[in-house]
């Protein structure tokens, strides 16, 4: 009933408001048209899903892209890392007017990905068509609109039919800073930039991209932000025309075929959001043993770009008789997260420099386990 799709809707990590708006748009509807609204989601084993849902049009194409882009890293000894970023639509009919979404903006895997290569790592950008995007996430139209801070020089009085256009001196440095970086990468060629809109396509690009980056072995790491719908509609269940019927069914939990199949050798990162801190560490331990896969962060909503945990299996030499799993909070004053400071603090910045440490030393340990 209302109570289980409310949620399923909640387990999409979807907040409030958009949720209002959707189901608002789902009464616009004339009246004349039935809207159901029914969860009892069925579970798609991975093989299931990609037996029966389609692939995105552009897939092959992508492919293509990934498998040139990453021989080049390959030539050039590089680590790679795949960043997901931002949120997947659940589309509700086939001509799609109206779909579900949840509120990520991409800040998290924007960042991130900034960090990365600025410790080295080729990054797959894999986001959201439109959401935050390294570089240009700092000139963001609703907070930092890159036309205020242009100036048009009236050298020769207004009437002056090409007067050359200069950056607010203020702003100069900061922006000069961003540029060299985004044009270091530009002519490297370490960043790859992929879209996607809906949960399907982020599936089919995930394990594609993963397939790919299975050559890489233990120097790919996977940094799985994007904040993705646990439920879906199957094509085969959407409405043409008519009556709008929504009995959504389970995302297939990709985690595990990605790790056991897709690429064995990756270190994988998983995030977990909720809106209960408590639940944090359970939950990321549970998907631990579920998926096998290196490293859970875990986030709240509301704390997350001031306090992270890191939950990993305890591999230390002394586990014995020690806990099977290690926690490491990591926190920053939330006074320096204001956007509008001088100078403010990045927790993606310390975020990624441990996460470049662990996987050092994972590549360390595994390459010593062969060798003995
Ligand atoms: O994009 P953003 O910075 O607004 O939010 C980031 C986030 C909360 C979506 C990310 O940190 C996260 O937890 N992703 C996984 C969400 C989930 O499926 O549990």
């Amino acid at each position: 009933g209302a109570k289980d799709w409310w949620n399923g809707v909640k387990g999409m990590g979807i907040v409030m408001d958009s949720v209002w708006i959707s189901w608002s748009a789902i009464h616009l509807i004339p009246s004349c048209h039935c809207v159901r609204m029914i969860t009892e989601p069925t579970s798609f084993s991975a093989e299931s899903y990609f037996a029966t849902q389609p692939p995105p049009a552009t897939l092959e194409h992508d492919v293509q892209r990934v498998r040139e882009w990453t021989q080049k890293q390959v030539a050039a000894g590089r680590r790679v890392v795949l960043v997901t970023s931002g949120g997947t639509t659940v589309p509700l009919e086939l001509n799609v007017v109206r779909f579900l979404d949840n509120f990520s903006a991409g800040t998290r895997g924007a960042t991130s990905a900034e960090y990365f290569l600025k410790a080295g790592y080729a990054v797959i950008f894999m986001h959201r068509q439109f959401s935050l995007q390294p570089f240009s996430r700092h000139y963001s139209h609703s907070t930092n609109p890159f036309l205020d801070f242009l100036e048009i020089e009236t050298d020769g009085g207004s009437s002056n039919p090409s007067p050359r256009i200069s950056v607010t001196p203020e702003k100069r440095a900061d922006l000069l800073e961003v540029l060299k970086m985004y044009k270091a990468v530009h002519a490297a060629e370490t960043m790859l930039t992929l879209t996607f809109v809906t949960v399907n396509d982020y599936l089919w690009l995930l394990r594609a991209v993963s397939q790919e980056l299975s050559t890489l072995g233990r120097k790919s790491l996977y940094y799985l932000a994007a904040a993705v719908s646990d439920f879906f509609l199957p094509r085969q269940k959407m409405s043409g025309k008519g009556s709008l019927h929504i009995e959504m069914d389970q995302v297939p939990k990709i985690l595990k075929p990605m790790v056991d199949e897709w690429t064995p050798d990756g270190y994988i990162v998983s995030f977990k959001l909720e809106t209960d801190t408590e639940l944090l560490i359970p939950k990321a331990q549970a998907a631990l043993e579920r998926y096998g896969h290196q490293v859970v962060i875990g986030n709240d909503l509301h704390q997350r770009k001031f306090q992270v945990v890191f939950v990993s299996r305890n591999n230390g030499s002394n586990t014995r008789d020690g806990p099977q799993f290690i926690e490491n909070w990591l926190r920053i004053d939330p006074a320096l997260t204001h956007p509008g400071l001088e100078q403010i603090k990045e927790i993606e910045e310390d975020i990624i420099a441990e996460l470049v440490k662990k996987h050092t030393a994972w590549i360390q340990a595994q390459t010593q386990a062969n060798k003995s």
